[in-house]
């Protein structure tokens, strides 16, 4: 593993300004490159045509993640967005209501798909750091009046991007799942993250799945394989989804290519993700001691660090600008906050040299 770390592309070679220069990529961890071993099994893998279902890789991949999540069954597909918006449209009919926290990737940052491809409209609730309380959705449910849409499920998101990487507290998951048990509504999980959640929370990715009907995961951010996401539930859910991935023109064919890649990433990659929640750590103590930046590394809990600049007098993107010519490459978001994250391709040497282009930058408190 070690080996077959340093032997990959840890870092990306752009040419800017005419010149070749080696970034450190802190924008997301959807920029990994597939390391040696990923692409040797990868072009070993067996495969077939996966829209007949006969894609032995495909169909290990699927049992292989049902297990994991304690589900009946999961289907393979593109993307985050897709898994997402395939569980929403399987879930509810046009003008249901999603209750939703506001900062949430399926609200924000999915294109309008929601409202575009299942006609369903978001309920939108304020978390801390992107969680909710179930009481909050407990207000948030509509009265049987026609007047109202029908409030028909829960969207929460573990690990919670915009919120900073936070961890769902599993009892906070039990308890909205009871809730909504006791309404008659269902909840799906965006788990894109539910590895680094599971890993840092020392908690099985099934025991946070249980309190979900749907499970969306992403093989292609921290696990660092180059594509594609699961759905998991029951087998009548997930007979439903298999309908709508047709229908969204997500099926594909000799996809075992790159399921390989997946579970490659689930037996190799997935321990080592608290390589990332350490190095993330240490960017937000290192982060706190510069001028003008406001953090408090306590609530950096996986692989995401956001933090506000506002101080410094500098908006977010003029900090990007700045580091992009150190060889840093950040996410600005907002006017004044920045996000990083950290990734299989960033090592701890890495880390402290973004420390250095920081403090240097921005110089010391
Ligand atoms: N997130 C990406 C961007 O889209 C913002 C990132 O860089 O973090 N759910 C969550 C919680 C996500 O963070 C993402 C991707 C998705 C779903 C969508 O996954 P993809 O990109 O595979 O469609």
């Amino acid at each position: 593993m070690g080996a077959d770390r340093h032997l990959s592309l840890n870092f990306q070679w752009i040419i800017l300004g005419g010149n070749m220069k080696e970034f450190i990529d802190l924008r997301s961890d959807t920029v990994t490159r597939p390391t040696p071993a990923m692409r040797k099994v990868m072009a070993e893998a067996e495969v077939g045509d996966d829209v007949f279902g006969e894609d032995p890789t495909v169909n290990t991949l699927h049992e292989k993640v049902a297990r994991l999540l304690g589900k009946e069954a999961a289907l393979f597909v593109p993307s985050g967005t897709m898994a997402n918006q395939l569980s929403i449209k399987s879930h509810t009919q046009p003008g249901d209501e999603v209750i939703i926290e506001s900062s949430s990737h399926p609200y924000n940052f999915e294109g309008g798909a929601g409202a575009a491809l299942s006609g369903i409209q978001f309920h939108c609730l304020k978390g801390v750091r992107g969680i909710l309380d179930a009481s909050q959705i407990e207000e948030a449910i509509r009265p049987a009046d026609h007047h109202f849409p029908v409030t028909k499920l829960v969207c929460l998101e573990n690990t919670h991007n915009r919120g900073g990487g936070t961890i769902y507290p599993l009892e906070k998951m039990a308890e909205i799942y009871r809730l909504a048990q006791s309404k008659g509504l269902l909840v799906h999980l965006d788990g894109a993250r539910l590895w680094n959640a599971s890993v840092a929370a020392r908690t099985k990715p099934r025991e946070y799945a249980q309190w979900a009907d749907s499970v969306s995961v992403c093989l292609s951010k921290g696990l660092g394989a180059p594509i594609g996401s699961l759905v998991a539930g029951t087998k009548l859910f997930i007979e439903c989804v298999h309908r709508f991935r047709k229908m969204f023109g997500g099926g594909m064919r000799q996809v075992g290519i790159i399921a390989a890649a997946g579970i490659y990433a689930l037996d190799y990659h997935l321990e080592r993700l608290k390589e990332d929640h350490q190095n993330a750590k240490r960017l937000a103590v290192g982060l706190k001691e510069c001028k003008g930046v406001s953090i408090d590394p306590k609530h950096v809990e996986t692989n995401i660090v956001i933090f506000d600049i506002a101080d410094t007098g500098m908006t977010g993107s003029q900090v990007a600008e700045a580091m992009k010519k150190e060889g840093v490459l950040i996410h600005a978001f907002g006017k004044t906050q920045i996000r990083l994250v950290t990734h299989l391709d960033v090592s701890s040497e890495d880390i402290e040299r973004v420390l250095k282009v920081f403090e240097k930058f921005l110089g010391r408190k």
